[in-house]
């Protein structure tokens, strides 16, 4: 049965195409940098917002139309995965990733959890054999269930941090039954409410031991995916641990987890923690941490993690500019954690969703990769910091300058000379750059 009968495989059709099924400028197999544009970019699917999610929001109830909502209980994560690889199909997308309950429901028991996952786990086996499209990444949601009301690895009560334990070593399991290239955890509720009932430190320790664990039992079992570590400051609490890629780092190099872990870095995250998306994803390059990347984009007048289709091209613009500097994103990849907006409630509009968010990348990637080659940014950079190439400012940065010789150097200085920081001219050039991707120069 096709749930999106109506749709055709999308195609590249170039920017002239009027047509709202096709892309304009992701061509997958264009070569930008060396590498094909498909390459390059790993889009994944989101299973929850694509295939679960049913767009309500606190003030109203849900409004998408999902052929497959007929079903229920089994039957629907059964019918959910016949939709989900036709879509994946049809949007030609090389990845997707999931939590454990957006695939099967919750059992009354553990046990029968496990149960039902396993049943639609050998389902979507079998769908991978005969689809392009592979395990970006799982994980395991362990924020939902009220019995994660005080947290998970983070709780306050031990029954809570051996189910949340539970959960994640079927989630290994799972992941490396299908193949996931990485292994995702966000800590929904890893975090608190209030310091006045929180023992903080037993809960990063303990949050520390648990990740120790989850790491122990992958390398037990064989599942070699990359382990990532997705930050986000609040909400639902009002403080996560994993508030932002600089936190994560320190707690990861505390509980001697740092060569085990990178970040999955959220747009979206990271403007919620008062940062710029490419602040996130330059701090994690510059540490050899950026790992994968969840696409999306917040509403500049709201604030809360409202998951947008990226269509921003400055900013997809600035993060490919990183994600090129990264050398790319090794086995991660650009997965739209992403969702229509409530108005955006047909089945055509998460095809159209997707394909303004890969376009978007698409010019993100081509764009960026020009103002490498023409050197329009990284000669400004070089410039502005020639001081630390010779003389004094080499020795600061070799090491063999001390107080005192930097005292002498100083006292012989007349006037310090400073150049401008061009920050208007850089603007203009990256504008220029963008117009002339549109013109396709
Ligand atoms: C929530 C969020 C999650 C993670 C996976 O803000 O981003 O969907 O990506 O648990
Ligand atoms: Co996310």
């Amino acid at each position: 049965m096709a749930y999106f009968e109506n749709i055709d495989k999308i195609k590249y059709e170039g920017s002239n195409s009027t047509n709202p099924y096709s892309f304009k400028f992701y061509n997958p197999e264009e070569v930008v940098g060396g590498k094909t544009m498909e390459e390059y970019l790993r889009f994944g699917v989101a299973y929850w917002h694509t295939f679960t999610e049913d767009l309500s929001d606190p003030f109203g109830v849900g409004t998408a139309q999902r052929s497959w909502d007929k079903f229920d209980g089994m039957d629907l994560a059964k019918a959910r995965v016949e939709a989900a690889f036709e879509f994946f199909e049809k949007l030609n997308v090389p990845y997707f990733c999931f939590h454990d309950v957006d695939i099967a429901p919750e059992g009354s028991s553990l046990r029968e959890s496990n149960q039902n996952l396993d049943s639609i786990v050998a389902m979507i086996k079998d769908y991978m054999k005969d689809s392009k499209t592979k395990l970006l990444w799982n994980t395991v949601n362990n924020f939902t269930h009220p019995r994660f009301v005080h947290g998970a690895a983070s709780a306050n009560n031990a029954d809570v941090f051996a189910f949340a334990a539970a959960k994640v070593k079927k989630g290994l399991e799972v992941g490396k039954e299908l193949g996931a290239e990485n292994y995702v955890f966000w800590g929904g509720r890893e975090g608190y409410e209030t310091l006045l009932n929180t023992d903080m430190k037993l809960e990063l320790d303990n949050l520390g031991r648990f990740f120790n664990m989850a790491v122990n039992y992958a390398e037990e079992i064989g599942f070699d995916a990359q382990f990532l570590i997705e930050p986000k400051p609040k909400e639902p609490t009002s403080h996560q641990y994993d508030f932002d890629v600089a936190s994560g780092y320190a707690f990861l190099q505390k509980y001697d987890l740092a060569d085990k872990f990178k970040f999955n870095i959220e747009a979206n995250h990271a403007t919620l923690a008062g940062h710029t998306f490419e602040h996130e994803l330059h701090y994690a390059r510059v540490n050899g941490l950026l790992g994968s990347v969840d696409a999306n984009q917040g509403h500049p007048l709201l604030g809360w993690d409202t998951d947008e289709f990226p269509t921003d091209l400055y900013a997809t613009t600035l993060a490919m500019y990183e994600i090129i500097k990264n050398g790319g994103l090794g086995r991660g990849g650009l997965n739209f954690d992403a969702k229509v907006r409530r108005g955006s409630f047909t089945p055509e509009d998460l095809f159209l969703a997707h394909i303004a968010g890969m376009d978007a990348f698409a010019v993100g990637l081509r764009v960026a990769q020009k103002l490498l080659d023409d050197n329009v940014l990284e000669g400004i950079v070089k410039d502005r910091y020639s001081s630390f190439y010779e003389g004094i400012g080499k020795e600061i940065v070799d090491g063999t300058s001390d107080f005192q010789k930097l005292e002498q150097h100083a006292l012989q200085l007349d006037e310090i000379k400073h150049e401008s920081g061009r920050l208007e001219l850089i603007k203009a050039n990256i504008n220029q750059y963008l117009l002339k991707a549109y013109a396709g120069e």
